[in-house]
């Protein structure tokens, strides 16, 4: 822009502002709790000129206070507002790793900004990351076929980035689905998804996907029971034959993939087993898991019987499920596990009589169980009990050492609760989730009380005990909350997320489905916790977020060579240099070697014939960061991305005749517009 353009639109909208009414400016926010800094400031400008601040190159711009009377904001909207800008160029601190609910995908928002800064297509096809219209990236989401059925969407809920030493490394992350009991792996290095297992046994999973401290396994526990592998059982049978399992999926950091061959299940009771944590540190090589309907209910309210969730909710006590995961590995590796549908599964007598499996019990139908940075303390919160309850994990070893317990109806052990007990604390209606600070202080979401409680752990984190602090509203009815590395050995405080269920009245009201209201809390340790801000989310409903250093993560500015597979991460053998674009025909079939570079396809015509074979590849040999091509073809269904450096592959017959322009779809240059080319495919008769 032009100097003396620039001016016009600055004297411009001095005279919009010099329109305005202004409305009392200081006096008015002055009333109020004030940042007494803030307001110095406010002053510093407003000194200069009255209302008015003379801004570099002559012009008048409103000041500070005008804004804040103009816009109506008091005080604290002031300091919410300064908390999360970002001036244009400056980049966020943290990454928020969110599931993207029912979308399939991940979202990844910066932190204090809350800016959206990408969605990481998973479970569903995705156009403009190309994901699922190429063959490597559809033969990614055909791994997730469950019984030879493509599933195009994902129920996503807990996003578990992976850990060393019990601390998110920035390397990979993992994703459940719970609607089809699949994980999915995405490679942090170009945040795109490699590889969906399928549990070959389940139907449905929900505490998961949690990694071990050095993310050996990924976790993963059942919701719904079913008979394992899910083939029809009458529902009277419920008790001797539907089953829950918990999954060990063994990760092999260095081929980056999960290994199903050296995955295992461990058999449970159809108990509804709910959110999971692993140990760590002290507690490191154990597992927990709760559940929420050891009723063992089947509904049947047509028949006379209570309503599911009434029937499940009859008993004062379900139970926490303690295991130990590292045994469960040894025990697999001397042969004690049976083979169901191929894959290993630990049946129930072997994991009592082997001591990997005990039940003690919890608050009615609880929700989440969070272990503690240093993993001395379980927090488990039921969504029908006010507090939160906090076990210890040495006095849980020292029951399962002292070995007189009772044994549930499978022949688990169930542990004393008092024994196994370190302290609850009334937290308030519905607790559901916890995430921690740098402080010795817990979060816990309440649900129905629409506010996240501030708690304090007791020793050997803080000297003022097990206790309630203080409790601030958050809008509305919150499920999880996620805290910077709030569910790591060191969390680092700071910022708390509270993905919100419920927004009512927050948004324009954009019709009777609404969006998610994600909120950032300031939890400093000098002051009262506060919300900052409210982020939208119009695409589904995220469950849990992982927030982590944004410094921590490495990816990749642009792929490391020309030619570049990301599925592989090396170079494909079909990557093609500049100047080795070929055509070549073997019988019906017709391979294409393309390249991408503004603003040509090269070649930029091609003819087949119809029933051909197609198998076209496409470089983008650009180095340049942002450098980014799309390619369309109509009617055939295709569109990909090529970032600099990627090679993308695509096969099909040309089963339809006529003339097809493809295109690109990414706005890459001046003459974008003439980035195209022909597809002919001649008629065969
Ligand atoms: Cu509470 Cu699936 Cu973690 Cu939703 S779950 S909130
Ligand atoms: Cu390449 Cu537009």
């Amino acid at each position: 822009m032009s100097e003396e353009r620039g001016e016009e639109i600055q004297n411009l909208s001095n005279r919009r502002f010099r329109r305005r009414t202004y409305l009392g400016g200081l006096g008015a926010a002055l009333a109020l709790p004030a940042s007494a800094a803030l307001l110095s400031a406010c002053n510093r400008l407003s000194e200069n000129g009255g209302t008015e601040t003379k801004v570099a190159g002559g012009g008048i711009s409103a000041s500070a206070e005008e804004i804040i009377a103009r816009r109506k904001l008091s005080p604290d909207d002031v300091t919410a507002a300064l908390s999360t800008y970002l001036p244009s160029g400056r980049l966020d601190d943290y990454l928020m790793f969110a599931s993207g609910g029912q979308s399939g995908q991940v979202l990844v928002i910066g932190l204090p900004s809350m800016r959206l800064l990408k969605l990481i297509a998973v479970f569903t096809p995705e156009p403009w990351q190309g994901y699922g219209f190429s063959d490597d990236t559809k033969a990614v989401l055909d791994e997730g076929k469950v019984a030879g059925r493509s599933i195009t969407w994902g129920d996503t809920h807990h996003p578990a980035l992976s850990e060393t030493d019990g601390d998110y490394d920035g390397q990979w992350l993992f994703i459940n689905d719970k609607a089809n009991s699949r994980l999915a792996v995405i490679d942090l290095r170009d945040f795109s998804t490699k590889q969906i297992v399928k549990n070959p046994l389940l139907l449905s999973n929900h505490g998961g996907t949690f990694v071990t401290p050095n993310t050996e396994y990924v976790l993963e526990g059942s919701q719904y029971g079913v008979p394992l592998g899910w083939e029809y059982a009458p529902i009277t049978e419920y008790k001797e034959k539907y089953r829950g399992m918990l999954t060990c999926w063994k990760f092999d950091r260095q081929r980056g993939r999960i290994i199903p061959e050296e995955s295992f299940g461990i058999e449970v009771p159809p108990y509804g087993q709910d959110l999971a944590d692993a140990g760590k540190l002290v507690s490191d090589g154990w597992a927990f898991w709760n559940s929420f309907n050891s009723e063992m209910a089947t509904g049947g309210d047509m028949q006379g019987k209570p309503p599911l969730e009434m029937g499940a909710s009859q008993r004062d006590m379900d139970y926490l499920h303690v295991v130990n995961w590292k045994k469960a590995v040894d025990v697999v590796k001397a042969g004690k596990a049976e083979t169901i549908k191929g894959f290993k599964v630990i049946r129930i007598p072997t994991a009592v009589s082997e001591g990997i499996l005990y039940l003690i019990p919890e608050p009615k139908s609880p929700h989440g169980v969070d272990v503690t940075p240093k993993g001395d303390y379980l927090v488990v919160a039921g969504k029908l009990d006010p507090h939160v309850t906090v076990y210890s994990f040495a006095k849980i070893q020292q029951a399962i050492q002292k070995g007189n317990y009772e044994k549930d109806d499978f022949g688990i052990p169930i542990l004393p609760f008092k024994d196994c007990l370190e302290a609850q604390v009334e937290v308030g209606l519905g607790p559901l989730h916890t995430q921690f600070d740098d402080q010795g202080y817990a979060y816990t979401s309440l649900f129905l009380d629409s506010a996240v409680s501030r708690w304090s752990l007791g020793k050997p984190y803080r000297d003022d005990g097990w206790k309630a602090i203080e409790k601030v509203p958050v809008q509305y009815n919150v499920g999880h909350v996620a805290a910077v590395t709030g569910d790591t050995v060191k969390p680092l405080g700071g910022f708390l997320v509270a993905l919100n269920k419920w927004s009512v009245d927050r948004f324009a009201n954009v019709g009777p489905l609404l969006p998610q209201n994600l909120q950032l809390l300031d939890i400093a340790k000098d002051h009262k916790m506060r919300v900052l801000y409210d982020l939208p989310i119009g695409n589904a409903e995220p469950h849990y977020a992982q927030i982590i250093p944004r410094e921590r993560i490495k990816a990749f500015e642009t792929y490391p060579e020309v030619g570049w597979n990301t599925i592989t991460q090396s170079k494909d053998p079909n990557g093609t240099a500049l100047g080795k674009e070929r055509i070549a025909r073997d019988g019906n079939k017709v391979e294409i070697w393309m390249t991408s570079v503004r603003s040509h396809f090269t070649p930029d015509l091609i003819e087949v014939n119809q029933g051909d074979h197609i198998v076209w590849h496409i470089t983008n040999t650009e180095k340049a960061r942002d450098a980014t091509h799309g390619f369309a073809l109509p009617l055939y269904n295709i569109n990909l991305s090529l970032e600099p450096g990627k090679t993308e592959t695509v096969s099909f017959v040309a089963d339809a005749s006529g003339t097809f322009p493809f295109y690109c779809t990414e706005f890459c240059s001046a003459l974008h517009l003439e980035m195209m080319g022909y597809f002919l495919v001649k008629p065969s008769s």
